[in-house]
């Protein structure tokens, strides 16, 4: 019996959303809406990125110099998509994209509620492979959406109302937190639809894998090193973590997420902030992160805590299981 209702009775991402937003009576449908056209957003990105072979083929049949072009396309293609579905959503009146140095202010007549900082197709080295590629937001709700200033959006991630990505992968993943945990859903490709399939998504405790891109090792810190360290050699007696890395954010995130263990992109000599970006790399993450019971730190402080001071601010970042984030904080605790 209940596996026939599985088969039948569908849990979209849209109903999901306005089953969870009938909670609060004073709900206006406002956030279902901004929603779905992020959700038609990844739906365009998810198509683009399955056609990009085959966009290549083409090119190079007709078109002399393709080559550089079509990644760099893929890329603005992504964040056309996004910014203009974001504004004809009329719920939104600050965007700030990676893809674009300032931000857009929405002009007033279709000014809506809501702050988005997004990532519209993070993991660009990977995309002329093949390889999982994703779109990673966050939202925040503003408190001025007459006049709104930068300041809406220069707020600690805490305050982000929802956060989330999309994995172009072997299939298409939407991971979602509205602050009362995290759910998955799979696009089904015959439907056009994001269906539930990961209901309530909680990092296990501890994991077996960490992952980091070790090419950088030279220039780490001392607690990072000591870290990595004891993940190959550890001193209790337990076996070694295995070494996963994609480099692909979001790629590497999700399976953090599901499989536990740690995620890192530290500072180092060479870049003292590290790599990623506060906004739409590091808060979306470290809020999914803590919302399915793992943590996120910057090597000083809860990643959520931090205040960014520009737009496309960078920081360190260590998120994952708890107990192995809290292994990370232990040695850089014990350095001061
Ligand atoms: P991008 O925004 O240019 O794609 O860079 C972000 C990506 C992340 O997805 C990934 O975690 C990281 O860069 C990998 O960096 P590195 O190649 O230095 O390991
Ligand atoms: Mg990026």
């Amino acid at each position: 019996h209940a596996a026939e209702a599985n088969r039948t009775d569908l849990m979209t991402i849209t109903r999901f959303v306005l089953n969870e937003q009938s909670k609060y009576p004073e709900s206006r449908g406002d956030f279902t809406i901004l929603l779905s056209n992020i959700v038609l957003g990844c739906k365009f990105v998810c198509a683009a990125v399955n056609k990009a072979g085959l966009a290549k083929l083409i090119g190079l049949a007709g078109e002399t110099n393709v080559q550089g072009e079509e990644q760099k396309k893929l890329d603005v293609l992504s964040n056309d998509v996004f910014v203009k579905a974001l504004i004809s959503s009329g719920r939104t009146c600050i965007l700030v994209s990676e893809e674009d140095e300032q931000a857009t202010f929405v002009e007033p007549s279709r000014r809506g509620r809501y702050a988005v900082v997004f990532d519209p197709l993070d993991g660009s080295s990977n995309i002329d492979c093949g390889v999982s590629i994703g779109t990673i937001f966050g939202i925040y709700m503003v408190k001025d959406s007459i006049e709104p200033t930068l300041d809406e959006v220069l707020q600690p991630g805490k305050n982000m109302v929802a956060a989330g990505y999309c994995m172009y992968g072997s299939s298409c993943t939407f991971v979602l937190s509205t602050g009362a945990g995290v759910n998955g859903f799979t696009l089904d490709p015959s439907l056009g639809e994001f269906i539930l399939t990961h209901p309530d998504i909680k990092i296990p405790k501890k994991g077996n894998i960490y992952s980091v891109n070790e090419g950088n090792a030279k220039n780490w810190d001392g607690p990072t090193a000591k870290y990595v360290e004891r993940c190959k050699f550890p001193k209790d007696g337990s076996s070694p973590k295995s070494l996963r890395y994609v480099g692909s954010m979001v790629a590497d995130v999700h399976r953090t997420l599901l499989y536990g263990g740690i995620f890192l992109y530290p500072a180092d000599k060479k870049s003292p902030n590290g790599k990623l970006r506060v906004l739409y790399e590091v808060f979306p993450m470290s809020f999914l992160l803590e919302q399915a019971g793992g943590q996120a730190f910057t090597g000083k402080q809860r990643a959520l805590d931090l205040v960014p001071n520009e737009i496309h601010e960078r920081s360190p970042i260590f998120l994952g299981s708890y107990e192995d984030v809290e292994e990370v904080k232990a040695l850089y605790a014990a350095e001061d």
